[in-house]
């Protein structure tokens, strides 16, 4: 095992790449995809489950801990990994972008934001030198800069202030967070759907020196359209030899596409919060197991998939579980739905890997073209 982090690209295919991000607490292979873990738990997940679904890495959240059980509190009982019985790599997510779509009474200065909990109403601050403390009290193997993203639509101008904020910001996280051997700081680029500005972020992002770099301020309304269109170009502004982030992407069709544009880590709370919803993810396309037409059907959810859910349960049970309100719903169609989304990572990094990227692509959308699910 590394005592360093450091990212190998071992095989490209046009702008896709596949390698490997070490790290004193294990491997992560890329692209990647980060299952949502915001509270300590991937719900209704077991961790050792969420390994078996072939998951090398996952995401927590600042602003929640820091509210709920409080990061001193995680850091006295051993740090977040002991405290949710994960002890792989933990990327945390800064908090800011949270702030804005969770709490209220946001207030927003040069120094940071203020806010109130959607918890209990009680109110806090979070800082680019404050976050930093908080994930380093969490013990976050990847720690990300603390950034403002905008919605969009926005005016330019708009976009342009707060990007150029983020990247003060950037400053001050990377100055706060120090030389912290094993841990790494990722900046965040925003600048909207603005050619120009991303490319503004990006100069500023590896004048200052990062391990990695997020693509921010995307999948914020702006539709999939205008996301790969900035992904045609931005990921390109970033430095080869470093792991990019598109952060809270998303759809499994977003995914391929953001992987053929460049893009080696993603994360997102579609298939575990749609599993919980009673939403399937399959080659096929999407199944909704509310739907009365699965009461009587014997057969899996998915015929080739290997995952728990398929292998042992019929379709009517799963519908009927849901239908019930029964527990085990939630779980067996989230870990179907982490198990496609791993399913789909490892065989973008095959097919990257034997250069037929654009062939399984191709597949990809095909299979779900075809429909019958
Ligand atoms: N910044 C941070 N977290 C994020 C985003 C961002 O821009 C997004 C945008 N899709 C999701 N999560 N810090
Ligand atoms: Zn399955």
């Amino acid at each position: 095992m590394s005592d360093r982090f450091q990212f190998s690209v071992n095989a490209t295919d046009g702008r896709a790449r596949t390698g490997v991000i070490s790290t004193p607490r294990g491997q992560i292979r890329t692209p990647a995809f980060m299952p949502v873990g915001t509270a300590a738990t991937v719900k209704a997940m077991l961790p050792e489950s969420v390994r078996d679904t072939g998951a090398d890495i996952l995401l927590g959240n600042t602003y929640h801990l820091m509210l709920r059980p409080g990061a001193e509190r995680v850091a006295r009982l051993g740090g977040l990994h002991r405290f949710m019985n994960w002890d792989r790599p933990i990327l945390t997510d800064s908090g800011g972008f949270q702030v804005m779509s969770l709490a209220s009474l946001r207030k927003l200065t040069e120094e940071g934001v203020t806010f109130s909990s959607h918890i209990d109403g009680s109110k806090h601050m979070l800082s680019p030198e404050s976050s930093m403390e908080i994930q380093r009290l969490l013990g976050s193997d990847i720690v990300m800069c603390f950034d403002e993203c905008p919605a969009l639509p926005a005016d330019d101008k708009v976009v342009a202030e707060s990007m150029r904020l983020s990247m003060r910001w950037a400053q001050r996280s990377r100055d706060a967070f120090g030389d912290r051997p094993g841990h790494a700081l990722f900046g965040i680029m925003q600048g909207g759907v603005t050619r120009d500005l991303r490319e503004e972020s990006a100069s500023a992002l590896t004048r200052i020196g990062f391990d990695g770099y997020a693509v921010g301020g995307l999948a914020v309304g702006e539709g999939q359209e205008a996301m790969f269109g900035v992904l045609d170009y931005a990921p390109g502004f970033l430095p080869a030899d470093k792991p990019r982030y598109l952060m809270g992407v998303g759809k499994p069709d977003d995914i391929v596409g953001a992987v053929q544009r460049g893009i080696d880590m993603m994360d997102c709370v579609l298939p575990s919060r749609s599993g919980r919803t009673g939403q399937a993810w399959t080659r096929r396309g999407q199944v909704n197991i509310k739907n009365a037409r699965h009461a009587d059907d014997p057969r899996p959810l998915d015929e080739d998939c290997t995952c728990p859910a398929c292998r042992s349960y019929s379709r009517a049970y799963l519908h009927h579980v849901f239908r019930a309100g029964e527990m085990i719903s939630g779980m067996l169609l989230t870990w179907h739905n982490l198990h496609y989304y791993q399913e789909l990572m490892a065989g973008l990094r095959e097919a990257i890997s034997a250069g037929r990227l654009d062939g399984f692509a191709a597949d990809f959308r095909a299979m779900r073209e075809a429909g019958d699910i």
